[in-house]
């Protein structure tokens, strides 16, 4: 069966492949995988029959064969396992698998941690205070990351999985504004940015956004 992608009917990004799908459909165009959409919009997010997909009424999803995935890293991660987007070496692969679990638990926490606090919490008393800790607890983890990519293309020998959750992480607004200050982590995005199948995931979301926003 040719794999089911849910994604927002009219992403609120306008085209600028940030929602999570982008994850997944740059991992399909890697691989060489087609795929359908089911576009959603926020009302059907949160019906009995997409929480049946994703218990959180979130996208993306991904559906083939008597197999429903839901949270971006692991439809990757399932994709990267069935398509040989990881190392054939036990250990190497243990590794590339480590990197995506640090693309989400250790650095798009303090990335989102940021966000909130501007987004959501921008009027509170505290924000003030709040947000130079936040954001030194950001430099902190991509000074880390900047030093562990330093001489290297990708995170862990060829590309794998876990640059394309480390990328996507790294696009958003709150960690791309400080791209300037970490040259070597912007190299990096750019590197990730101009392979072919991040070209032509990031122009099939784009089109469709641009078709729902006009
Ligand atoms: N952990 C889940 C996963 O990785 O799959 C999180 C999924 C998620 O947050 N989905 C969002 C959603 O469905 C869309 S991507 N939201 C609707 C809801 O919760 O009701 C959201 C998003 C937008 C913009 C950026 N950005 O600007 O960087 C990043 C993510």
């Amino acid at each position: 069966m040719t794999p089911i992608v849910s994604v927002f009917a009219a992403s609120p990004d306008r085209g600028r492949g940030l929602a999570r799908d982008m994850a997944v459909r740059w991992a399909l165009a890697e691989v060489g995988q087609g795929h359908e959409l089911r576009p959603l919009w926020f009302a059907d997010l949160k019906t009995p029959e997409h929480k049946a997909r994703q218990p959180f009424g979130q996208i993306p999803t991904y559906e083939t064969d008597g197999l429903t995935l839901f949270e971006s890293g692991a439809i990757v991660l399932h994709i990267a396992e069935t398509h040989g987007l990881l190392p054939a070496d036990p250990a190497a692969r243990a590794r590339a698998i480590a990197w995506m679990f640090a693309a989400v638990s250790s650095i798009e926490p303090v990335i989102v941690e940021r966000e909130v606090a501007v987004l959501l919490e921008g009027d509170k008393p505290w924000t003030r205070e709040r947000l130079p800790m936040l954001e030194a607890r950001l430099r902190q983890r991509l000074d880390d990351l900047a030093a562990w990519l330093e001489g290297r293309d990708w995170l862990e020998g060829d590309f794998s999985a876990g640059d394309i959750m480390m990328v996507c992480v790294l696009r958003r607004p709150a960690a791309a504004l400080l791209m300037g200050d970490y040259p070597a982590l912007a190299a990096y995005v750019a590197r990730a940015e101009v392979r072919p199948a991040f070209q032509t995931a990031f122009a099939e979301q784009k089109a469709r956004s641009d078709a729902a926003h006009g």
